[in-house]
């Protein structure tokens, strides 16, 4: 305890350089000019000093006080003003920043597309907003074609839609390569289509083309046999099936032996024990002659399947709209 006002300065000048924070100035506010504090007790005695001795007394006690207040509100502006002052109590738990992640729809994407890298295929891709010619009239779907019906479209302009497949980028590529070629595209496509549990106005699709020499039927099933065992596991099978599409001949659905019950017959492939997958076939003589090939050279084939409907198969999810409502709940499980 200091005995003397030099003594008390002193003191309370140490203690304001050892503060590390504004707890500290406090706590020596109070123990220097609280109610009891050491300052406090020497304004109480000037009373009772000696009256000759009285008045130098008291100036020096208030002198002592004034600078003590001044000193205090330096040092809290100091400390203000000094951030690595701030209170951390680093023995507290850290905090866990939730980490985001790939939607469900882009690691399919993703690994869709190495399953294809891996084949010596490349990438590529075309624009959304697509034209007419390359969406339909390229493709060998006229005008008038009753094919338009099956892709009911939303236009932005005439002759300007939003694209309906990914069909167009078979154009785009062979327009602008020539042959050969071995490609896969994805990317969004809109339809004005009902929601319902398998269909939504906006989805995704997988487009592939192969166009070389000597390209036959064969190869389209060896390619896409390989695609699903490397997307769905080694046991799964390829099936084709007679079917039309106008940019193809001969045309063909591509079904895939159920992953689920394994080809047994389960209620997801319907106990058929086969799921349909997409579109495929042997790229239409009109399409190869309208991008400027050769077709007594040059055969080639091309397929068109659903991303969500490949997620849906891979993952068990039954509704479509699962992946476009963000529930993170469910978002989160992939
Ligand atoms: C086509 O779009 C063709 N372009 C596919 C093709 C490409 C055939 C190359 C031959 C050669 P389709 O309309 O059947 O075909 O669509 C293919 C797949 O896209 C469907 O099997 C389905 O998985 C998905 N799909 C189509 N419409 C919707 C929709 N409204 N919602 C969700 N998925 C859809």
């Amino acid at each position: 305890m200091p005995s003397t006002l030099d003594e008390v300065r002193t003191s309370l000048k140490q203690r304001l350089a050892a503060a590390r924070n504004t707890q500290d100035v406090r706590a020596a506010q109070v123990e220097y000019l609280g109610k009891k504090g050491t300052i406090t007790a020497f304004l109480k005695q000037i009373p009772s000093i000696a009256e000759d001795q009285r008045r130098q007394f008291g100036e020096q006690v208030n002198a002592l006080k004034l600078w003590a207040v001044q000193a205090i509100e330096q040092r809290l502006s100091d400390l203000a003003a000094t951030p690595q002052n701030y209170d951390i109590d680093f023995s507290l738990p850290g905090q866990i920043m939730p980490i985001g992640k790939k939607h469900i729809l882009a690691q399919v994407e993703e690994e869709v597309e190495s399953v294809f890298l891996s084949m010596g295929f490349d990438i590529e891709e075309g624009p959304e907003i697509e034209q007419e010619y390359y969406n339909f009239e390229a493709l060998n779907i006229p005008a008038d074609h009753p094919a338009r019906d099956m892709q009911d479209t939303f236009y932005l302009a005439p002759g300007t839609l939003l694209r309906t497949h990914t069909s167009p980028i078979q154009v785009r590529t062979m327009k602008r390569q020539s042959p050969p070629i071995r490609i896969i595209a994805t990317g969004r496509c809109y339809r004005r289509d009902a929601v319902d549990a398998s269909h939504t106005p906006v989805f995704t699709q997988v487009e592939g083309l192969v166009i070389d020499k000597g390209i036959t039927f064969a190869d389209l099933k060896g390619v896409l046999q390989e695609f699903v065992r490397g997307v769905f596991g080694s046991s799964t099978n390829v099936k084709l099936l007679p079917s039309f599409f106008p940019f193809v001949e001969p045309g063909a659905e591509t079904a895939i032996s159920c992953p689920i019950c394994g080809g047994k017959g389960c209620p997801t492939c319907k106990n058929s024990g086969w799921i349909e997958m997409g579109g495929s076939g042997m790229v239409h003589q009109n399409v190869l002659r309208e991008v400027g090939y050769d077709t007594s050279t040059y055969q080639g084939f091309a397929f068109g399947w659903g991303i969500e409907r490949i997620a849906m198969i891979k993952y068990g999810i039954r509704d479509i709209r699962m992946f476009y409502d963000n529930d993170l709940d469910f978002l989160v499980q992939f």
